[in-house]
């Protein structure tokens, strides 16, 4: 292939995030293609040629833990336009995935894959929950992909501010944008975060307005939005599957359904950044391993008796860590490895945050 036909036969794609940084991992011959969307077993698939639907080839189905999911690179085969179905060959390395450890359970699912950023969606009304705001937090450091706040609804509360000063609390550095998706205030601000080519992921509870702020974005009506219940103002599940939207400046954009539970890969590391305050605390304790449960001279007990550590946080902090603990007793030794290279990443994920 010389390189003014790969340049050519490249350009479609560029549009879904395509850059030289992707195009190194691809097989000379082999034909390009991002996941836009995931359907039961069937997937929508951007190629240099347009949006075809793609299954994946036999191989795939004997490894449920590697199909792709949307926003995975994937190399196929087929015809465009004249196969009812292309075919996705091979998944491409992923440069960031999004993943959710469902309570309880022994395997990850992969929500999303090769996000440069993930939007962590929280809405001003009844709803509002900070120690949900961390567990998201913690999820998106072990992703690989930047984390920011988005603060929905703010058209609901005289002063936001309030709300902005929680969430600060929690999140530590992350930028924090506070918008309303209905009057629009604030949602041009956001988009100006992206560059062209970078791709966002929404991340949040049910109703919390993902996709009502995916239509603004769009500055369209794409997805179909539904209100939320009287009673606790929680959301009814209104979006079903993850999809990839192209936004007017170039950027791309994942809308995906609420979470309904949320369950967590996770390390004492990251418990240890989202609540540096504590851990800070912990090294002025007398005992080494102190547990912080009223052993002597325990500078967290200390800190608390004062009230210079908050108790809502420290109660946080504990969940946090029960949390951490339960799910790294259910990991299986081959779990173990595939843990200590997400350490890895986290940690240069944590390296790079802080540099920024
Ligand atoms: N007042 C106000 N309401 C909003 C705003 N954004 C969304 N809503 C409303 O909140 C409800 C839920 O919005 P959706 O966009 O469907 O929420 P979602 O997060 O996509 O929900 P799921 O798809 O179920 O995960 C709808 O009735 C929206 O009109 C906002 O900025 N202000
Ligand atoms: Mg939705
Ligand atoms: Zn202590």
């Amino acid at each position: 292939m010389t390189s003014n036909q790969s340049h050519s036969s490249f350009h479609h794609l560029d549009a879904w995030g395509l850059n030289d940084a992707v195009r190194a991992h691809f097989h000379d011959h082999e034909q390009p293609g991002r996941i836009t969307a995931v359907y039961r077993g069937r997937f929508e698939l951007a190629t240099q040629v347009g949006v075809f639907r793609a299954v994946t080839a036999g191989r795939f189905h004997h490894h449920a833990e590697s199909q792709p999911v949307t926003g995975d690179w994937v190399g196929w085969h087929g015809t465009p336009g004249v196969d009812e179905d292309l075919v996705i060959d091979r998944l491409l390395p992923r440069r960031s995935t999004l993943t959710r450890k469902a309570a309880g359970a022994n395997s990850a699912q992969v929500l999303v894959a090769n996000v440069d950023w993930v939007w962590i969606v929280s809405s001003l009304n009844r709803d509002w929950n900070p120690a949900r705001l961390e567990r998201y937090l913690t999820l998106v450091w072990e992703s690989g992909a930047k984390p920011a706040v988005i603060l929905s609804k703010c058209d609901l509360q005289d002063d936001p501010g309030v709300w902005y000063e929680e969430a600060e609390a929690v999140a530590f550095g992350t930028p924090i944008y506070p918008l309303s998706a209905l009057t629009g205030d604030g949602v041009d601000a956001l988009a100006a975060t992206l560059k062209p080519g970078e791709t966002a992921c929404l991340l949040g509870s049910s109703g919390v307005g993902k996709s009502t702020l995916t239509n603004a974005l769009l500055t369209q009506t794409h997805q179909e939005t539904g209100a939320v219940r009287d009673q606790d103002q929680r959301g009814r599940h209104t979006t079903t599957h993850r999809e990839l939207f192209r936004l007017p400046n170039g950027a791309l954009l994942i809308d995906t359904p609420g979470l309904r539970e949320l369950g967590l890969w996770s390390s004492e590391e990251a418990l240890a950044e989202l609540f540096h305050e504590v851990s800070l605390l912990g090294e002025n304790c007398r005992f080494r391993d102190c547990h912080h449960e009223g052993e002597p001279g325990c500078a967290v007990n200390a800190a608390l008796a004062d009230g210079s550590l908050d108790k809502r946080r420290f109660d946080n902090y504990r969940k946090m860590q029960k949390e951490v603990q339960r799910l790294d007793e259910l990991q299986t030794l081959s779990g173990r490895l595939a843990r200590k290279q997400r350490e890895k990443s986290l940690h240069k994920h944590i390296r790079n945050v802080k540099n920024r």
